[in-house]
């Protein structure tokens, strides 16, 4: 007997990427398909995003935008979430429904996918230690099982980094299925995992669903708010060039004195950054 399931996360607002990677799911018609947290914030589509995994019926998991937002719908962050910077997370609060924000909030921090004679898999957003502990190549094989160690069940598949990962040691493995909206590899394609079960074995296949970009940009010109918000500016040049860039962009500013929440500040960043291999991780020092 074959079975087939299929593990996607952080969709993040972005509606065409999640539709991309739902049309080459159905083709591939697995048995399950769990979604690992993160469905909204960052992009221009939450709540479209989140009707629309919603209306899949796939059980969902608990991520930290989740979080957020929960967060400061319920007045629970500091002030400074008040400023110009923040308003496209303050938009994803306004735009939610109370019924919303209550799905959101009974969401579980995990999924196990338990099949006879297949190793079980515990799915979660970060690692089973944190939803903001995400799993990734750069750690060493210490922190990675301090990470999973603790997981009764042998594979873990946790999301997060935007990064897709794979690595087996001492009988665990941990799997990481890249991000269905705003991949940080390099590779702007719609990321997600699928993973066959034969023979009492599991195979991943890493899914990577080229998709047009134009409609989310265009929805982000809609939100009327790319010129007050610069990490709404961030986040589109993260999903143009498949690039962490949020903490480089803090960082290129403070180097510099510059104000962050300026477009002035921001076209500085972007003409620095325009020939950077994408996918890399980008730190700046003070140009003297
Ligand atoms: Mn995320």
């Amino acid at each position: 007997m074959r079975v087939r399931i299929a593990v996607l996360a952080d969709i993040h607002g972005n509606l065409p990427a999640f539709e991309a990677v739902l049309a080459d799911i159905r083709r591939h018609a697995p048995d399950q398909v769990i979604v690992a947290g993160d469905v909204i914030n960052r992009g221009p589509q939450s709540q479209e995003c989140l009707q629309a995994v919603r209306a899949t019926g796939w059980p969902v998991v608990f991520g930290n935008h989740e979080e957020l937002v929960l967060k400061l719908a319920g007045g629970k962050l500091p002030e400074w979430w008040e400023s110009d910077w923040w308003l496209p997370t303050r938009r994803v609060v306004e735009s939610l429904t109370g019924e919303e924000l209550d799905y959101l909030r009974a969401l579980p921090w995990h999924h196990v996918v338990r099949v006879p004679g297949l190793p079980a898999i515990r799915i979660v957003h970060g690692s089973p230690r944190a939803l903001n502990d995400g799993l990734g190549f750069w750690m060493t094989d210490e922190e990675l099982l301090d990470a999973i160690g603790g997981a009764e069940e042998p594979i873990v598949i946790g999301a997060h980094t935007h990064r897709p990962f794979d690595r087996q040691l001492n009988g665990h493995w941990a799997l990481n299925p890249g991000a269905v909206g705003a991949p940080f590899n390099g590779n702007p394609a719609a990321q997600y995992l699928l993973l066959t079960g034969e023979d009492g074995a599991w195979q991943p296949e890493f899914r990577a669903v080229p998709y047009d970009r134009a409609p989310v940009y265009d929805a982000w010109e809609r939100t009327g708010y790319l010129n007050a918000s610069m990490v709404a500016q961030v986040f589109k040049y993260e999903v143009e060039t498949a690039t962490f860039h949020l903490m480089s962009y803090v960082d290129f500013c403070e180097a510099r004195g510059l104000a962050e929440n300026a477009l002035e500040s921001f076209s500085r960043y972007r003409a620095a950054t325009q020939d950077v291999v994408p996918g890399r991780s980008l730190k700046f020092k003070p140009d003297h």
